[in-house]
């Protein structure tokens, strides 16, 4: 375990310190803009259904569940001249294979897998999408997206298998290829009741309340952490109903363990936002609550120790 988190690590390093030096750019607003910017995307079948184009600048994305199981929708902007197909035929690959040694007990195997990971995943970023959503829900993020191309990934598992891996080479799974357009969507900003800050320390509720009924929150990214297993700082919500919950999404949200982000979920998350990069940027989801108590998680391995689930009660 510790040769292939090293491994990780030194592939990380390099986008880390990239994200650290950058700062967003988000538009210059000096009338209020009507217009909306929404890509609709749709889980059936653990596949992604939605349109292949939007507009970019501030974006919408909406993640309607059709399946009895919990997705996420992250989207990532890929390096120049690599596709969504290279994308699952030379990483999303790769990460199964090593994750498949990984299960075997193979850690000097799933070492020398995943150190065949190529040079190109340090140039990916991430920048958001539509959270840990139970199947069933509509969940929606707000992220300011440049020109490119994208993929969008949910890499929850079933039976072992994460839902974006194909063991086909030239077949896509849960990874939909998505080019964002010079052309501006001209959607403005959005508002939020409550914000969340992210820095080094973990995540905290800076501003504002969560409130019963539909909630606007803001997410400024301060730092965007990338740990050995790969994972970033991000946050989802999750409904606690037993003590028990908050110990079982801790283990739930470490992807190396066998139990961890397999399905059937033994919780039930109602939404919230992937990774976001550069540091610095800020993005946005909505959050449906209902008077109850419900935690907060990011999907990394120790989510508790790191300053990253806290928990909230919401009145009527
Ligand atoms: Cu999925």
């Amino acid at each position: 375990m510790s040769v292939l988190s090293k491994v990780i690590s030194f592939l990380l390093i390099g986008t880390f310190l990239t994200a650290c030096g950058q700062s967003a750019a988000p538009p210059e607003s000096d009338e209020p803009v009507k217009s909306e910017n929404i890509l609709e995307i749709t889980a059936k079948n653990m596949r992604f259904e939605g349109p292949a184009t939007i507009k970019s600048g501030w974006t919408t994305m909406r993640l309607k569940n059709s399946d009895n199981m919990l997705h996420f929708a992250l989207v990532a902007k890929l390096p120049d001249g690599i596709t969504a197909m290279d994308y699952s035929d030379d990483l999303g690959s790769v990460f199964q294979a090593g994750y498949d040694a990984m299960m075997q007990g193979e850690n000097t195997g799933a070492a020398e897998i995943f150190a065949t990971i190529p040079a190109w995943f340090q140039d990916l970023t991430y920048h958001g999408g539509p959270g840990f959503t139970a199947g069933g829900l509509t969940t929606e993020a707000t992220m300011y997206l440049e020109p490119g191309n994208y993929i969008i990934e949910c890499y929850i598992k079933s039976n072992g298998v994460f839902h974006s891996a194909s063991y086909e080479k030239g077949e896509l799974a849960m990874l939909l290829p998505l080019t964002v357009l010079a052309e501006e969507g001209g959607m403005a900003e959005p508002e939020a009741n409550a914000i969340f800050t992210i820095d080094a320390k973990g995540f905290h509720l800076s501003a504002g309340s969560l409130q019963a009924g539909v909630n606007s929150i803001k997410v400024n990214f301060q730092t965007q952490i990338r740990y050995p297993s790969a994972s970033g700082q991000d946050i989802h919500f999750f409904k606690i109903d037993s003590p028990e919950d908050k110990s079982t999404a801790v283990s739930y949200m470490d992807w190396q363990q066998k139990e961890g982000l397999e399905t059937p979920a033994p919780l039930h998350f109602v939404g919230g936002i992937n990774d976001v990069m550069p540091a610095g940027s800020s993005a946005y989801f909505t959050l449906t609550l209902e008077p109850g108590t419900y935690g907060a998680i990011a999907e990394v391995p120790d989510a508790d120790k790191k300053g990253m689930l806290l928990e909230f009660t919401i009145t009527p």
